[in-house]
């Protein structure tokens, strides 16, 4: 039988034996970095694909019509699978180094880390596969879309869509259950808001997690602390802004090509490493 235990087992053994989630000397900026580990072991949630909550995401101010439902991508699929993958205290404390200047270990993770998730989405669909299940990750196929500024994609043909996705993570992340947004509109999991986001769809019938909040921003204290942003894109009043997060970040592509990141809302935060003390 698939559990969420037989699934997180596969899961963390995936992540903590693949060779791509330790820095590699051909990819190394110094040779103390060689060997570091990028990911921690992940945590994972179980929706429903009957949950009414995906319709709403169509909403303009959810994620937008280019958003489509686990039954849009996967017609037989019953249950979503969304995974957090917290990053190693080697990504996080190198990027609590200094205010502005991005930790060599984040570096690595957005680029790096980012593809290596891919594979780990890849992963996740062979396993179930192996178990007789089918299963989609939509952000690893081919079908998968996004746009920034908006106009800025040519396959998208609402050329008002901005900052947005046809399956956003975080979205899918909150609805089965594994955290609440904070101010940053970072995800706030039990393990932080430092790490990184996967998920598939699945044919099964899995048992559902329950969700234990209510709130959008429940777990968010409104501390503040994310405001030291050095894109200055957060403010109590008006929360995250996405276009001055990405003109900023559009910066680092500069500074650090081939690689860029920044996330200076995720470190040195309350809601770093889980879900902060109101
Ligand atoms: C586009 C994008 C960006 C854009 C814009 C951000 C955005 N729109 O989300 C830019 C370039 C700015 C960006 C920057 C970064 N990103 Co980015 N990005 C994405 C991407 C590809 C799509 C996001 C998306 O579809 N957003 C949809 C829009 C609509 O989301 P939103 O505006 O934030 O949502 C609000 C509304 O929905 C509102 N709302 C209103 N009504 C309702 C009703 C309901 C019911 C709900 C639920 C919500 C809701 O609440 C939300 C929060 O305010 C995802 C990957 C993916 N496939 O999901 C990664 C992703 C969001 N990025 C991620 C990361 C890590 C980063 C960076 C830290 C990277 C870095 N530079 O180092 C920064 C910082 C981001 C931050 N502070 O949140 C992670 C998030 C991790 C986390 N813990 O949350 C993701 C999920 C990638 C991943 N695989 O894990 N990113
Ligand atoms: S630093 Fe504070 S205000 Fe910002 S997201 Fe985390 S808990 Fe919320
Ligand atoms: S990623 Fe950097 S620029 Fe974007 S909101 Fe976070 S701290 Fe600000």
């Amino acid at each position: 039988m698939i559990t969420i235990e037989s699934i997180t087992a596969a899961l963390s053994e995936a992540v903590r034996s693949s060779e791509h989630n330790y820095v590699s000397e051909s990819m190394a900026l110094t040779p103390e970095d060689v060997g570091k580990r990028l990911y921690d072991d992940p945590i994972i949630a179980i929706g429903s694909a009957d949950d009414p909550m995906w319709e709403e995401m169509k909403a303009p101010q959810a994620v937008g019509t280019l958003f489509r439902t686990p039954k849009e991508w996967l017609p037989q699929g019953r249950c979503v699978v969304s995974y957090f993958a917290p990053f190693s205290d080697f990504v996080v404390e190198g990027n609590k180094q200094d205010r502005v200047e991005v930790g060599n270990g984040w570096l690595y993770a957005r680029v790096e880390g980012q593809a290596f998730l891919t594979e780990i989405n890849h992963f996740l669909e062979q396993w179930f596969e192996s178990q007789g299940v089918k299963a989609l990750s939509p952000y690893a196929s081919e079908e998968f879309k996004y746009v920034f500024e908006a106009g800025s994609c040519d396959d998208i043909a609402d050329k008002s869509l901005s900052f947005t996705s046809n399956w956003s993570e975080r979205h899918v992340a909150f609805i089965c259950g594994l955290g609440t947004f904070g101010l940053s509109k970072g995800l706030i999991t039990r393990r932080g808001v430092a790490g990184r986001f996967g998920s598939v769809i699945v044919d099964a019938p899995l048992e559902v997690t329950p969700r234990p909040y209510t709130e959008i921003y429940e777990y968010c204290t409104m501390c503040g602390a994310c405001m030291r942003c050095p894109g200055e894109a957060i403010t109590l009043a008006e929360g995250k802004s996405h276009t001055l997060c990405s003109a900023y970040v559009n910066t680092m592509r500069v500074k650090y090509a081939p690689r860029f990141g920044c996330g200076k809302c995720q470190v040195n935060v309350p809601c770093e490493r889980g879900i902060p003390k109101k």
